[in-house]
């Protein structure tokens, strides 16, 4: 053995001393006496629904390094995040190894490209060997942040029939191009703080209404302190005078949304309302989703305006924003019959109006709008969520 190696070697002895001493300091057999930490789990994770943050990483801290190795057991608890939808759940145990005073617990969170509501989840210690939770049980919230925006839709739902016996299928919109038809359907703009004291602003653009994967999707959305919505309209382009007519829609929900699927006669811009007569195919009020609405407003003018209609509930807590639904009319020159998913739930016929002009016996066009805000829904509030969106799959008419 050279002089050099020698050397060498009561280098290796002294350091494997110190590095063994160092061990016996730090981690001690289980009979001694134990330094017991407290362990706290001070900090929230809020981060946006990306690849990159696909792993949140809750740091669990000690207020001094263990003696022993401390065994966290913990487990995630849903919010408004649902477990294996938003993130994936855990119920496990952390070995923190003795000597050291920090580690972390990571949560994987589920990545899609669909607009959500930012939404939270609980990760809770629910015990430990070897260490205090500080203060009994802590957790610490993590919020995935919605960074997407595309809306997804169910495809589940009632269908109507294609056809009809004696009828036939004279026109319909059943939005599988790539954009809205100009053919078929312009804007109404503006329409903040019109007659109903509704809140939105109605625009053309492209992401308050635009057709996407077979449907006509009309988008409310909040923006700062206002809304803006869509409201498409068909006068001039496609009007009607009787028939069979299937509108099948997914709907918004909520304190303050104001869905319809309407129609008003087309001399509205001579006559005015309601002379013109207006017809409701559905409406809904977004704090009682389960329950649409068959209403038809007359009257020689405003002064002498009059309304009738009546309601129909789903059951078993349904609502219209679950799945689609087909809303309906049986219209001719005996009356107006109002169907949800092909069941009749109220009718008129032309004696209704009484003494005043009965104005449902000329071509009407459809309206297609979701208000935010006014007199009859009232107002949104904190319970209200953003965006909210009707989906068409069509409209027919059937003669
Ligand atoms: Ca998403
Ligand atoms: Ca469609």
């Amino acid at each position: 053995m050279s002089n050099f190696d020698s050397n060498m070697m009561k280098d290796l002895s002294l350091f494997g001393t110190i590095f063994l001493g160092l061990l016996l300091v730090q981690c001690q057999p289980d009979d001694a006496p134990a330094v017991v930490p407290e362990v706290s789990f001070p900090i929230n994770i809020s981060a946006e629904e990306t690849e990159d943050n696909r792993v949140f990483e809750f740091p669990v801290v000690m207020n001094q390094s263990t003696t022993r190795d401390v065994i966290l057991y913990y487990e995630t608890r849903p919010l408004t995040a649902e477990a294996d939808l938003d993130y994936i759940p855990v119920s496990d145990s952390l070995i923190i190894r003795c000597g050291t005073a920090s580690a972390n617990i990571q949560v994987e969170i589920i990545v899609d490209e669909f607009v959500e509501e930012d939404e939270e989840f609980r990760l809770v210690l629910t015990g430990s060997t070897n260490a205090i939770l500080a203060g009994g049980v802590q957790e610490a919230i993590g919020t995935i942040r919605n960074d997407d925006s595309v809306i997804a839709v169910t495809q589940e739902g009632h269908t109507s029939a294609e056809s009809y016996p004696g009828k036939t299928l004279v026109w319909s919109d059943e939005f599988n191009g790539n954009a809205i038809d100009l053919e078929n359907w312009t804007y109404d703009l503006g329409a903040s703080g019109w007659g109903n004291q509704e809140l939105q602003n109605y625009t053309s653009n492209s992401d308050n209404a635009y057709v996407a994967n077979g449907n006509l999707m009309i988008v409310a959305k909040e923006q700062g302190i206002s809304y803006t919505s869509a409201r498409l309209k068909s006068i001039g382009l496609q009007e009607f005078q009787y028939g069979r007519i299937d509108v099948r829609a997914v709907l918004p929900f909520g304190q303050g949304i104001w869905p319809a699927i309407w129609m008003l006669g087309d001399n509205f811009p001579t006559a005015g309302w309601p002379a013109c007569g207006e017809i409701d195919i559905m409406e809904v009020i977004g704090s009682s989703p389960s329950t649409t609405h068959g209403t038809i407003h007359f009257g020689a003018d405003w002064t002498q305006h009059n309304y009738v209609g009546q309601g129909t509930s789903l059951t078993s807590g349904q609502t219209f924003a679950d799945e689609f639904h087909v809303f309906s009319i049986e219209w001719d020159a005996n009356g107006i019959t109002w169907l949800l998913d092909d069941s009749p739930f109220y009718s008129v016929s032309p004696n209704v109006v009484g003494s005043q002009p009965y104005p449902f016996d000329h071509p009407f066009f459809f309206i297609l709008n979701v208000a935010v805000g006014g007199q009859w829904p009232g107002y949104p509030d904190a319970t209200t969520t953003f965006p909210q969106f009707m989906a068409i799959d069509y409209v027919r008419v059937f003669q």
